[in-house]
């Protein structure tokens, strides 16, 4: 490839997270101009953008912008950007690994509290020879909200593993588990569920939607898993809940703000815990792959893989 004919690619460098795609990108694709920040006041030859956080002010700057795409699964980060003009498409990253890695994220942390291990790892700790009931996965309902690319994954783990899981979703499909559908269904999902699986994306409509009223639903004694992202859960409403007793406890790897900041009362709760974000992470071949294939479809003109719909914010 010619450097002068190849497209002119912006990474932000957020986070190490970014960092690595970056690398991966250049020496996938040598030829390719990618650059780090925007030289001169605007930058004419940007055509795409490949980040995970697109701060307000850089999309103005880069007058020919077609393609903003996602190094994460979720694009929430670029789409919230104020000033990214309608008809730049939105891609986010889809690959198999990254079901897999969540599913083994969420079932660590219900099987932790559905098998006691704090309990098992104190009792270890004091020499303590206690012989704990074993629970019943059959009589335990898993509510997973979001049925998508990952959520589909877990659901078919936490089967596997002998519970009942049930699923919400936006719009009405086939599925493999009872499938409550939209805002009328909310309730009669929240009601069943013991363990509340959080693997929706970020939007208007999600944001702020595990609040007191959704999660006061939940059956007394309740579990929360939040991995989807903070602002769809109100924070404070979540530990009054906990604190009240009305829920059990939660495992939250994703917080409204990031870094979790140190004054939290999330931190050292003793029915809470916090992991930084590390569920799971896109693998870094596939999701360069998808990038370089994006670019080659944006440049003839094909539909792109796994663009979002910018009208519903996923
Ligand atoms: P998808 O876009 O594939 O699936 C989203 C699911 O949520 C769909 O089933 C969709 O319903 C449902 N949904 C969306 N809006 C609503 C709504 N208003 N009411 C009910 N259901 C709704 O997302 P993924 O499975 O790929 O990823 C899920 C999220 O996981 C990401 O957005 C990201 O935030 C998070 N994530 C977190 C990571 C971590 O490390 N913590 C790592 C990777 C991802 P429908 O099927 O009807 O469209
Ligand atoms: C993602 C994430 O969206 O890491 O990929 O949260």
């Amino acid at each position: 490839m010619q450097s002068h004919l190849s497209p002119k690619v912006l990474m932000l460098l957020t986070s190490d997270f970014v960092k690595s795609r970056y690398e991966a990108l250049r020496s996938r694709a040598p030829d390719l101009r990618v650059i780090t920040e925007i030289e001169g006041a605007s930058d004419p030859d940007v055509t795409a953008l490949f980040a995970f956080k697109l701060p307000a002010g850089i999309a103005p700057r880069l007058p020919n912008l077609r393609l903003a795409a996602s190094v994460g699964a979720g694009a929430d980060g670029i789409l919230s950007a104020p000033d990214l003009p309608p008809h730049v498409k939105v891609t986010r990253a889809v690959e198999p690994g990254l079901g897999f890695s969540m599913a083994q994220f969420v079932t660590l942390q219900i099987l932790r509290h559905f098998r006691s291990l704090p309990l098992m790892e104190q009792q270890h700790a004091a020499s303590e020879w206690k012989r704990l009931a074993v629970p019943d996965a059959s009589q335990v309902t898993v509510g997973v909200m979001g049925l998508g690319s990952i959520g589909s994954v877990v659901a078919d783990s936490l089967v596997a593993l002998g519970f009942k899981v049930i699923a919400w979703t936006r719009t009405s499909r086939d599925a493999r588990v009872p499938l409550f559908v939209g805002e009328r269904q909310k309730d009669e999902f929240l009601a069943q569920s013991k363990y509340l699986v959080c693997l929706l994306p970020f939007t208007p409509e999600t944001k702020g939607s595990l609040d007191r009223a959704s999660l006061r639903k939940l059956p007394k004694g309740s579990f929360l898993v939040n991995v989807a992202r903070g602002g769809i859960v109100v924070e404070g409403d979540l530990l009054s809940l906990v604190n009240e007793g009305h829920l059990a406890g939660a495992a939250l790897d994703v917080f409204a703000t990031e870094p979790l900041p140190g004054d939290s009362p999330f931190w050292r709760h003793e029915h809470i815990l916090v992991t930084p974000h590390i569920a799971a992470q896109p693998t870094v071949g596939p999701v360069v792959n998808q990038f370089l294939e994006n670019l080659r479809r944006l440049a003839q003109g094909q539909p792109l893989l796994n663009e979002v719909d910018r009208s519903v914010g996923y």
